[in-house]
């Protein structure tokens, strides 16, 4: 519309947060949106019509604040990833904006179950793991502490798939989270963007005479931005996330059209879609697949040409201003290509010169490194990236071109450090190495904890650490207390601001507070029940799920977590093989009964993963089912780990296992969670865990294991499993079991792959060093756990003194040191 319509006099505005509007609105929504009779209304139908009641009561903020950032035109982060794990939006939503007291009255009143209705929407699943989550809790702390952000990311038609145990193996099925329609989004078919690949460079000379280049004859394929509202807690602060679907240019279905080829034509559609179709369910291993690299460029094309269309709609910007108004935060390497990207617009389309365009890149980028695993850095063949994106290939070369020329500047003579240094891989095979090309392209490039942060100066990019030292910085991970405390543990988070007030739920730090209560019986008291009560319901979920019964008052002891050989589930089975030996051969003398629950999802890929899952299944088929056990130990795998069922255990878990090989794990965030909820950790000195005990205590936390630079140099100096294998009977016993198919009667070689990658494969990463200290610190554990006042007492310093850990505290971090962005006054 040309003209403005003024809406203020019908505005139905700022609908209210009463008991009795939400109950009006929950009728209307029923009728008139969902258009379903009360009388034949199903729980869905519910769902639906309480989603819509929510939403309609977040979109005044939203506007408001979208309207207000295009008023002030503030800097704005803009955080670029693959992947948002935001799970269920119902309960964060009502939190978030304060409805959810009022909403649970109005649903009790009408005789609606809330509980049954929020367990009908679907986990938005966008997400693989640490790294997805990460992005999401950062997204509520971003609204929350008021700063202009928007998230961009892919809108997958199927997310992480589901994960079914079939006879103890993982069966993966689509996740198909769209098929009964999303309430939270809003589909703008109006902001839609060309996205090239493929075609040819040609240059031409400008009226100056100088050189320049038009990328042609491309393939192209619209991105659709469909928007989502991210309130922040008690602000009015809504920021938006956007994510891209694919949708098929009308240019390429006319061309076939206009053949007469109709078929072919719809065919074609069908395959530019595809674009979006799908995550990549990896976590850490790359798979070189071409369609994940359109899925990169895809998303990071769109988003730039999002994010500086609304840069130049305020006239008074100009583009050598662009980093005063612009920070672009890339989740890792996936979205690097961006680096090239904003180079290519700069120079062909704004036809700046290559120094100016640099300066400008350079000071608008920064990346986020998550991992140092080999496996996981992420390159692609030169022969691939010349196919689709020939521009970006030239202009990377000339990237690599000036940064080369500046490091012999620096460094004359060294051509091994050229070399290593080089955005292009040489060897077997030319590569672009994405790492570089993110650490070249930005101002800062951060790891996710302390330990991370000194091993990347120290080991993969100690070069870049000479050439630009004050590049690297740390960033601790967080995680949002609203999620994993207000609405995991609302029973605890009740108990919490009794005695402390609510301010802890916005400054975490607050939980000190709590160690006053330390000593305190009935504090200690009514801390024990909430624990209690929160393994009572999981154990009700278990029994439901798989038919398991486990004792609530046995030591519930957590690993969940993707599966993944350096997190070490297998040493985990391997100290509970050998409880089993000592409980079935009396060799304990104060048994405390121990339940092992473990959760995760195995890439679909990775062999051995998937054998450890079986693994899991098989120890605890025989475990569960020997009488010789009486009681005393217990074993579940709880099939389909994901936000909801993370929400459900993490409360309930006493003991929080945190085992990587120290170095591996770049910082962790489920031992966030867990220690939040108040479980006791037992860990390696590995990413955040080193953090979490400084600001714990020691005596607090049961650090076991070889440090980082003693597993470093076992390696160096020559590792030998065997000889732990045969220095410890108790370990030899547990590994002959698996060797000789005790867990598996029906097929006896079914282990011995797991069997061989300890021994004579060389244990990587050095299970069999760590078994002995694992297995002692497991009996302070125990010692401990029979002391129920000490137990409680460590467990609720542990809460005390995590606030640190909150994401709201990394966000500030990021703000300040890395983008520059402002916290606005609401
Ligand atoms: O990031 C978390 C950290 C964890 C770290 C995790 C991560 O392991 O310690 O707490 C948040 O900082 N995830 C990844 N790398 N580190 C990662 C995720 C997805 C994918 C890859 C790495 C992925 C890859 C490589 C997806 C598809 C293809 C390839």
């Amino acid at each position: 519309m040309k003209k403005k319509i003024n809406t203020q006099k019908f505005k139905y505005s700022h609908l209210s947060k009463d008991v009795a509007s939400i109950q009006h609105s929950l009728a209307d929504s029923l009728t008139y949106t969902i258009g379903k009779d009360p009388h034949t209304s199903t729980a869905r139908d519910w769902f639906s019509a309480a989603a819509h009641t929510v939403r309609n009561r977040m979109m005044e903020n939203w506007m408001e604040t979208m309207r207000s950032y295009q008023k002030e035109d503030p800097k704005r982060v803009y955080y670029l990833s693959l992947e948002f794990l935001i799970g269920r939006l119902f309960t964060s939503s009502m939190i978030n904006v304060g409805l959810y007291e009022p909403f649970k009255q109005a649903a009790d009143e009408m005789g609606l179950d809330l509980d049954e209705l929020r367990e009908v929407e679907s986990d938005a699943a966008l997400g693989n793991g640490g790294l997805g989550r990460l992005a999401a809790c950062f997204l509520d702390s971003l609204s929350t502490l008021n700063i202009p952000a928007h998230g961009y990311g892919i809108r997958y038609e199927y997310g992480m798939f589901n994960q079914q145990i079939e006879n103890g193996y993982q069966v993966e099925h689509p996740d198909n989270w769209l098929r009964y329609g999303n309430p939270w989004e809003f589909p703008r078919a109006e902001i839609l963007f060309c996205v090239h690949f493929g075609g040819r460079v040609v240059e031409y000379p400008d009226e100056e005479g100088k050189i320049r280049h038009h990328w042609v004859d491309t393939t192209d394929v619209m991105a659709m931005a469909y928007d989502t509202p991210i309130p922040g807690y008690a602000t009015s602060t809504t920021n938006n996330m956007r994510l891209w679907a694919a949708k098929a240019s009308r240019d390429f279905e006319l061309q076939y059209f206009n053949e007469g080829n109709y078929i072919k034509a719809v065919q074609e559609k069908n395959a530019s879609e595809n674009l979006s179709k799908v995550l990549y369910p990896n976590d850490t291993t790359t798979n070189g697949k071409e369609l994940r690299l359109k899925q990169q460029f895809f998303f990071v094309s769109a988003s730039l040409q999002d994010i500086l269309r609304r840069f130049f709609r305020n006239p008074a910007n100009q583009v050598e201003n662009l980093p005063d108004k612009v920070a672009i935060q890339m989740n890792d390497t996936h979205p690097a290509v961006a680096v090239a990207e904003m180079m290519r617009l700069l120079l062909d389309t704004h036809h700046l010169d290559w120094d100016q365009a640099w300066e400008l890149t350079t000071r608008i980028f920064s990346y986020t490194n998550h991992t140092l695993l080999p496996e996981a850095l992420e390159t692609w063949p030169v022969e691939m990236f010349e196919r689709l994106l020939p521009r970006h290939l030239q202009i990377i070369y000339e990237i690599n071109h000036h940064f080369i020329r500046h490091v012999s500047h620096m460094f004359p003579g060294d051509m091994e450090l050229l070399k290593r240094v080089s955005l292009i891989q040489e060897e077997p095979e030319k590569r672009i190495r994405m790492a570089h090309l993110a650490t070249v392209g930005s101002h800062r490039i951060n790891g996710v904890a302390r330990l991370h942060t000194e091993l990347m100066k120290s080991t993969i990019f100690a070069d870049f650490y000479r050439i630009c030292p004050e590049k690297i910085v740390n960033m601790t991970n967080g995680v949002t207390p609203r999620l994993w405390m207000l609405q995991a543990n609302n029973e605890l988070s009740s108990l919490i601001s009794s005695k402390i007030g609510q301010g802890w739920i916005t400054d975490l730090s607050q939980l000190r507070q709590l160690e006053q209560f330390t000593d305190d019986s009935a504090f200690q008291q009514a801390f024990r029940h909430v624990k209690r009560s929160k393994k009572a319901f999981l154990a009700e979920r278990v029994q439901q799920l798989l038919k398991v019964e486990l004792n609530p008052d046995s030591l519930f002891d957590v690993q969940v977590k993707r599966i993944h050989e350096y997190k070490r589930q297998l040493l985990n089975v391997l100290h509970a093989i050998t409880r089993y030996n000592r409980i079935r051969h009396n060799r304990l003398e104060n048994p405390v009964p121990r339940t092992i629950i473990v959760a995760g999802k195995a890439a679909p890929g990775y062999v051995t993963a998937k054998r450890i899952i079986k693994l899991i299944n098989d120890v605890a088929e025989v475990v569960n089912n020997d009488p010789a056990v009486r009681g005393l130990l217990k074993m579940v795998f709880i099939p389909n780990y994901s936000v909801s069922t993370a929400l459900e255990i993490i409360p309930a878990a006493d003991l929080s296992e945190q085992i990587s090989t120290a170095g591996t794990e770049a910082s962790g965030t489920g031992n966030m969670k867990l220690a939040l909820n108040g479980a006791l950790t037992i860990g390696t000195l590995d990413g955040a865990n080193v953090e979490m005990r400084e600001e714990v205590g020691e005596d607090n936390f049961f650090i076991f294991g070889l440090t980082a630079a003693e597993a470093a140099e076992l390696r160096r100096d020559g590792y030998n499993p065997w000889d732990y294998y045969h220095g410890n009977w108790e370990l030899r016993e547990a590994l002959d079991m698996l060797r000789d198919g005790f867990f598996s009667p029906d097929e006896l070689t079914r282990h011995r792959p797991l069997f061989d990658l300890l021994t004579e494969q060389g244990d990587h990463y050095l299970l069999l060093a760590d078994y002995a200290a694992y297995i002692a610190m497991q009996e302070n554990v125990d010692a401990l756990y029979r002391e129920q006042h000490a137990w409680t007492r460590k467990s609720i310093l542990n809460v005390a003194r995590m606030g640190k850990f909150s994401s709201d505290r990394t966000i500030s971090e990021y703000a300040r040191q890395i983008w520059q962005v402002e916290q606005l006054k609401t």
